[in-house]
């Protein structure tokens, strides 16, 4: 039986909540095929109150180890800003560890009544491979005369063609295993510099895919067009700000924040990836019990898939589709009352009535 040792980072806020849910699904889905070490790291604003920082100061050497990382969320507004959360854990894993893309799946559940008229699971099917480790996060910049009438901030994005090029390459290879149809996102019109790199890039990498159909549409064009006309998206491609934007708004697609995952795939495969639902830590709702943990039990199934266990990682998002087909045991986002609990026990319930 194969064995791996997973690295859990539940984080803050609703991430407490779910993440418990995520490891007993994966551990049901695999008891049979694979024995999962589960290592929890209290890494979160609770550590950085006591410790003065998110992780150890070895964290990453620590995580470097594991097979996997599963985290749950990072945000404690307004207590610990949350550029001190996602820079001092989160968005330094994605970079010490080149975890190179962050591929976010964007689907209507049969059952989930989605927020548009008319559209059902056939229109909304898309797949996001989001630029994760440059871009407009590649913390370049500075802030200067602080504190003075005089003061200056820059952020400035950075696009590699090393990096955008194995990137692209990515999104072009899932396309071709899907639709043939590849949307790369840009602003080419306002940002001269970057965006025309960028859809340069693009377009040398197409001459690889012949068969893989490619658009170039602006990102302002796009998110009006996942509205309109969401059917027309199949693999979207987009740089760390675009993509982490656009998926939020498909997550609304989907019918809630609460049901996206993202796996955030290390570009070496002997390094950990690390998956994680797309929400946040929702302050507004943490320590109620009412958190959806789809998107964390799916962000499993991601992880699953990425060690090698394709069996089991499609027999969890099975199960979740039975349980958003049947809608009985949904939590409040998707107009439900179930629990958090309630909604991990049906997903085991469902895992369970395929054997
Ligand atoms: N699920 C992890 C989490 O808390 N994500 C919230 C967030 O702000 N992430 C930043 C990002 O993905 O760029």
């Amino acid at each position: 039986m194969k064995q791996f040792r997973i690295a859990v980072i539940a984080g803050d806020g609703i991430g407490k909540e779910v993440i418990p849910i995520g490891k007993h699904v994966v551990d049901v889905a695999c008891e049979h095929e694979c024995e999962i070490e589960w290592v929890d790291l209290p890494w979160s604003s609770d550590f950085y109150r006591e410790h003065g920082r998110m992780m150890p100061e070895d964290g990453l050497v620590q995580l470097r180890s594991f097979d996997s990382i599963y985290l749950g969320a990072v945000g404690d507004p307004p207590d610990v800003p949350d550029y001190i959360t996602l820079w001092g854990l989160l968005l330094p894993i994605r970079k010490q560890f080149d975890l190179h893309v962050n591929v976010r799946p964007v689907r209507l559940m049969p059952g989930i009544q989605g927020p548009l008229r008319n559209r059902g699971p056939e229109d909304i099917d898309m797949l996001f491979v989001r630029e994760n480790t440059e871009g407009e996060y590649a913390g370049a910049g500075g802030r200067v005369h602080q504190g003075t009438e005089h003061e200056v901030a820059l952020q400035t994005s950075v696009f590699s063609r090393f990096n955008v090029e194995r990137v692209v390459r990515y999104a072009f290879d899932i396309a071709q295993r899907r639709r043939k149809h590849l949307t790369s996102i840009t602003k080419s019109n306002a940002m001269q510099y970057g965006m025309p790199f960028w859809d340069d890039v693009v377009n040398d990498v197409a001459r690889e895919f012949p068969d893989v159909e490619v658009s170039h549409v602006l990102v302002d064009a796009a998110a009006a067009a996942m509205i309109t006309k969401p059917q027309t998206f199949d693999v979207v491609v987009g740089s760390n700000l675009f993509a982490d934007i656009l998926t939020d708004l498909g997550g609304a697609l989907m019918g809630s924040l609460g049901l996206p995952p993202s796996a955030n795939i290390a570009a070496d495969p002997t390094v950990p990836s690390l998956f994680e639902p797309v929400h946040g830590s929702a302050p507004d709702i943490a320590g109620q019990g009412i958190a959806n943990p789809i998107g964390t039990v799916w962000a499993g199934a991601m992880m699953l898939d990425q060690l090698g266990e394709s069996d089991s990682a499609s027999r969890i998002v099975q199960a979740i589709e039975a349980v958003c087909a049947d809608g009985s045991v949904l939590t409040g986002d998707l107009g439900g009352s179930a629990t958090t609990v309630e909604v991990g026990e049906a997903i085991v319930s469902a895992l369970r009535d395929q054997n």
